[in-house]
């Protein structure tokens, strides 16, 4: 039976052009900034988000912990949205290993906070205060039904930072995603952003790896960062080769997985026993609430799996699916079907 994978993005399988590109890769010592491949990728990363700078690492978590540490000093307090993935899904890494104390916001349903109450929630000097240090910002925002935060919101927030001399984070882990659906090149995303990390492992397909891009001075101290917590990777150029190919080749392909989550939502919007607003739909993810009185998400995910089509549960009577790269139209035809017949 074909297995229609929609838990995540993230289970891509790399193309024939990654696996090529992998086993012809050059190579060397990359702890000793020796790997050819990975300075391509760094330097094409960096040129792509409009940076000085790129450092590979070995995730997304990763790249918002190595970004997080190298902002911060122990004690410091960040600002960030109550469901973003740095808060929700990082194991409380800031916290646990750098004594950051992250202080959320209440996210709105289209992934922004609002600047008001960022604005009220930057402490003033006061010896009673830990020192706010940074603002984060997710674009796409994962857990707010992949919502793409436009540029202005984007400036408006790098505004009030500057006013705070604050530094600003952005979790671009689907920046392109984001660009691609505003219609926007992705430097006016990430222009702004002082530090901004996106993930080659996602909708673009390559097998592991994210990027952190800021200035020269920010990436030079990061990378000891990530060597403080086991990062220094050797001849990973076997891997950087992959998200080159992903960089140059994967990109504007997303549009397809924006078209396929439409469909997707569309048909999930006329099933008695679904709620989804279409209007959040505007990227490759899908957040949907069931409502059917005669079966709950575990079952629905199980009787799903049972036919082949796989999502998550992600909280409550809420479901996640998320279109990509090896999922086509067809599948998503397949896949509504199978929701038809569970529902019934
Ligand atoms: N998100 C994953 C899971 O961890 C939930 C997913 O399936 O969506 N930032 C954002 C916005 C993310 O969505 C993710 C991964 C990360 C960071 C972390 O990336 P990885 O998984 O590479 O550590």
């Amino acid at each position: 039976m074909r297995v229609i994978d929609l838990r995540s993005d993230t289970v891509t399988q790399p193309t024939p052009s990654m696996r090529e590109a992998m086993y012809r890769a050059e190579v060397g010592d990359d702890v000793f900034g020796e790997d050819p491949t990975v300075n391509r990728l760094e330097e094409l990363g960096a040129e792509m988000v409009g940076k000085e700078a790129a450092l590979f690492v070995a995730s997304g978590t990763m790249g918002n912990l190595v970004s997080l540490l190298t902002h911060c000093q122990r004690g410091d307090e960040v600002i960030l949205g109550d469901r973003c993935h740095t808060f929700l899904y990082e194991v409380g890494g800031a916290a646990g290993l750098g004594g950051i104390q992250l202080r959320p916001l209440t996210n709105e349903e289209d992934g922004t906070l609002d600047l008001q109450e960022i604005e009220a929630a930057i402490r003033p000097p006061n010896i009673h205060f830990p020192p706010t240090r940074l603002i984060c910002l997710e674009n796409s925002h994962n857990r707010c039904g992949g919502a793409a935060l436009p540029p202005d919101y984007m400036e408006s927030v790098a505004a009030i930072a500057r006013r705070s001399h604050l530094s600003l984070h952005l979790d671009g882990a689907r920046i392109f995603n984001a660009a691609i659906s505003l219609g926007v090149g992705v430097k006016e995303l990430t222009r702004h952003a002082d530090s901004v990390m996106f993930c080659l492992s996602k909708g673009l397909a390559a097998p592991v790896g994210s990027l952190v891009a800021g200035s020269e001075a920010f990436i030079q101290r990061a990378r000891k960062v990530r060597k403080m917590v086991g990062g220094g990777m050797r001849q990973v150029g076997i891997l950087a080769a992959a998200g080159i190919v992903a960089l140059t080749e994967m990109v504007d392909r997303l549009a397809e997985d924006h078209y396929n989550a439409r469909i997707l939502a569309k048909g999930l919007a006329e099933m008695r026993g679904i709620e989804i607003d279409l209007a959040r739909v505007e990227t490759n993810i899908v957040i949907f609430s069931l409502v059917a009185e005669h079966i709950t998400p575990g079952e629905l995910v199980m009787d799903l799996e049972d036919r082949g089509v796989r999502l998550l549960a992600i909280e409550g009577n809420r479901l996640r699916a998320v279109t990509h790269y090896g999922i086509s139209e067809e599948d998503i035809k397949v896949a509504l079907e199978a929701f038809r017949e569970v529902l019934q």
